[in-house]
């Protein structure tokens, strides 16, 4: 029950509940909550304090709502560690999904200023570029833009990049291994081409991701842009005081 004497806002108290309840599992992923009317009467409070609460939670990606349906308890969120240089197959598997990728370009073409600089090339020189959607149990979570020196790994080309990932390939077949990477991150609303190959609303928050990797000898073997959907990810880092 709610308590309408606590300086505790009301639809706080509901937000709270709710919260519990999900992480508790009493509302499973899926799950259909009550309408804002049920939880209204059952709680005594107005609808509009439900639906500041509800709201708060969509926003928080707990619960999604679904136009004409209603509202439902979200799949949880992939918990990524910031601090790990890993491939998204690695982070897919440790998750217990099964990647794999929609490939949607793979050719070469001359390296535009970012990607050359990225790098450490001229502008101009041959890259490869790997488009992909990357998906988990067939759901798309990521839409990932790779470029690689054409030289050495063009022959990368003849491989079907739909089933592998790109960092065992490289190991396998060139020996080259990410040692550590450079990663920037911004939120942006999600343009039009990205939304569809993501199946999410034009507009909505997404994670914008660019990452240069540099193997074992320090040389850059890759520079990815990438749109993580916010809904499907969370991400965690450990930090230390000085
Ligand atoms: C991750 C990397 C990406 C890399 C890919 C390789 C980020 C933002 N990006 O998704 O740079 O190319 O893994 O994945 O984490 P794969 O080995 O599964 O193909």
């Amino acid at each position: 029950m709610l308590n309408a004497n606590s300086p505790i806002p009301l639809y706080y108290q509901l937000k709270s509940y709710l919260q519990d309840q999900i992480l508790q599992g009493l509302l499973k992923p899926g799950e259909r909550i009550p309408t804002e009317k049920e939880l209204g009467e059952r709680f005594k409070i107005s609808r509009t304090t439900v639906r500041q609460a509800i709201g708060d939670l969509i926003n928080e990606g707990l619960l999604v709502r679904v136009h004409g349906k209603g509202t439902f308890v979200a799949q949880p969120r992939i918990q990524q560690h910031l601090g790990l240089l890993t491939s998204f197959t690695q982070d897919m598997e440790a998750h217990h999904r099964t990647p794999s990728s929609q490939v949607l370009q793979f050719e070469v073409l001359p390296a535009p200023p970012p990607v050359a600089r990225a790098l450490q090339i001229k502008i101009g020189t041959a890259v490869i570029m790997l488009k992909r959607v990357r998906l988990a149990d067939g759901q798309p979570l990521a839409l990932e833009i790779a470029y690689l020196p054409e030289e050495p790994f063009r022959p990368l080309l003849d491989l079907d990049m739909s089933q592998r990932s790109l960092y065992a390939t490289l190991k396998a077949h060139f020996g080259v291994e990410p040692q550590r990477a450079l990663q920037q991150m911004e939120a942006v609303a999600c343009p039009a081409e990205e939304a569809r190959f993501l199946q999410v609303n034009k507009g909505s928050p997404i994670l914008h991701i660019f990452r240069t990797t540099f193997d074992q000898s320090g040389r850059p073997f890759e520079f990815v842009e990438s749109y993580y959907r916010s809904d499907r990810f969370f991400f965690t880092i450990e930090i230390w005081s000085r």
